[in-house]
């Protein structure tokens, strides 16, 4: 029990005990980034739902706080559960947040900060006269939750705030008007559904510039601005995002490719991670992504140790020019101040079959960067037969290809028994043309028996003449010696990869 209890994770974000889910309300002011988030003070198992409070100056180290809001009334007396600031023009903050309430009715309530030139916003008011939304005519009791950031209407004079909901097995997004946050209107129709995905939790829904590097605050709207709208389906419990336009008239969100709507297009991550939220950062004027990493362990071993799930290294959120069809997530550039100790690893030429160890040393964390490159001559070589390449369901990193796997071994022991390998898996149709695909595999990540192990990954663009890059942010549990290896297993004659630098980090937090 005690070494479980000390095998914490150091590099993201975590209470100091019991359990953690969603991201709440992330906002920047006077100089402090602040968390809050879905917590049980009293187990490490979901339930008794309190808003846990954490600050930060750069986003990697916290201190934490005292709690931000208890379940203590009757509008959420089963739970104070996940809302979204709003930063309004004159400074002040206003928090919406759904209440599981007396009758287990999922309602909305309004919270604000009891002294704005508090730096650490120790004390919150719950407004008296809440709930300020409760589930309208025709939407379930149950269904009607996780308000996001509001933006305002064009004239200025109204603000906007969506929630997820669903009827029958259509999700969808409602959309209220408010002008004080006190008394809102539902507004006719919805800004968007899409059948078959089930109840929306966590909506989020911001403005990319396609032209501009900066993120926008959530209300900027016009020429060279897309939106995202990203919901975490209840059903399968991922994070599906889609790009599209909004038209803040009709108060509709058209997807740029029905395809690729939410819930059956792209996702922000193929491993596990919900819940997440993004929010405006003033200060440096970036948009940045939080999310849950839920559990891999059972809720037995949970309770052993005493703490359940972490928070997601924050990552800033782009529009991928290039591709013009999905957006680039990046972790936050403070992270790389924890980067110590670099080892550089040059024109390693992987021979067949080979797995080369790469000697940095003990380490808890890493942060690796790798590039690999593809001998062309083999790529236009090769034939296959074009059977499709899934990584979740093509035998994971043991299934070979003629141009795959290839890519690197973490957390592996010195036996190879124990090892998570993060690939690139490039398979080609017998038309000619290649797909890349970028997976990890934690089937062998550890002998212990009731941990979750999946493969997961997906489909990736790679344009003409990029190399394959990984940035791997790699954090171990315990401070066992590290051994990092990259491996290969391309069956192909004269094919070469080489993964030129790999960053190490000891003692960063
Ligand atoms: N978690 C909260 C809900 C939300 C769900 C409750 C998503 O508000 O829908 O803890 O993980």
């Amino acid at each position: 029990n005690a070494m479980l209890s000390w095998q914490r994770t150091s590099y993201h974000f975590q209470p100091e005990r019991n359990w953690m889910n969603d991201p709440n309300g992330p906002l920047y002011h006077m100089g402090w980034y602040h968390l809050f988030y879905q917590y049980n003070p009293d187990s490490a198992i979901w339930g008794n739902i309190t808003w846990g409070h954490a600050v930060s100056e750069d986003l990697i180290h916290w201190l934490y706080l005292p709690f931000a809001m208890v379940p203590d009334r009757p509008f959420d007396i089963n739970g104070v559960w996940t809302g979204s600031a709003t930063i309004l023009p004159d400074g002040q903050i206003v928090i919406l947040y759904t209440g599981d309430d007396a009758d287990l009715v999922q309602v909305q309530n309004l919270a604000y900060p009891a002294n704005l030139s508090d730096p650490l916003l120790l004390d919150w008011i719950k407004y008296p006269g809440n709930p300020v939304m409760v589930p309208p005519p025709g939407i379930g009791l149950t269904d009607f939750r996780d308000p996001t950031t509001a933006w305002l209407s064009p004239d200025g004079e109204k603000w906007l705030v969506t929630l997820g909901s669903k009827i029958n097995k259509t999700g969808i997004a409602l959309v209220y008007e408010t002008e004080d946050f006190k008394s809102f209107q539902l507004l006719d129709g919805i800004m968007h559904g899409v059948p078959g995905t089930g109840m929306w939790e966590c909506v989020d829904f911001y403005p990319v510039s396609t032209v501009e590097e900066n993120g926008l605050d959530t209300s900027i709207n016009g020429p060279g601005v897309k939106h995202v709208l990203k919901a975490s389906l209840d059903d399968d419990k991922c994070d599906y995002y889609a790009l599209g336009t909004y038209d803040p008239y009709t108060n509709k969100w058209t997807p740029d490719n029905p395809e690729l709507d939410v819930g059956i297009g792209l996702r922000y991550d193929y491993g596990k991670y919900y819940a997440s939220k993004t929010f405006y950062d003033q200060n440096k004027q970036r948009r940045i992504l939080w999310g849950w990493i839920g559990e891999t362990d059972s809720q037995a071993t949970d309770l052993l140790k005493g703490w359940a799930s972490v928070q997601n290294i924050p990552r800033t959120v782009v529009f991928d020019k290039k591709t013009g069809t999905n957006i680039l997530q990046w972790p936050v550039k403070e992270v790389e101040e924890l980067r110590r100790d670099v080892s550089e690893f040059e024109n390693i030429k992987l021979e067949p079959g080979s797995i080369v160890p790469l000697k940095i040393g003990s380490a808890t964390q890493l942060d690796i960067i790798a590039s690999f490159e593809v001998d062309k001559d083999a790529l236009v070589a090769t034939v296959e037969a074009g059977v499709g390449y899934n990584c979740s369901t093509s035998g994971g990193a043991a299934g070979r290809g003629l141009l795959g796997p290839f890519g690197l071994l973490v957390f592996a022991d010195e036996s190879l028994t124990e090892l998570t390998p993060v690939y690139f898996y490039i398979s080609k149709g017998a038309d000619g043309k290649a797909e890349t695909h970028f997976c990890a595999d934690e089937t062998r990540s550890s002998e212990a028996p009731d941990v979750t192990k999946q493969v997961y990954g997906s489909k990736i663009p790679v344009l003409e003449g990029e190399k394959l890059s990984a940035r791997l942010l790699v954090c171990q549990m315990f401070s066992s010696p590290t051994v990092l290896i990259c491996y290969y297993r391309l069956l192909s004659l004269n094919s070469y990869l080489f993964c030129p630098k790999i960053m190490n980090i000891t003692h960063c937090t």
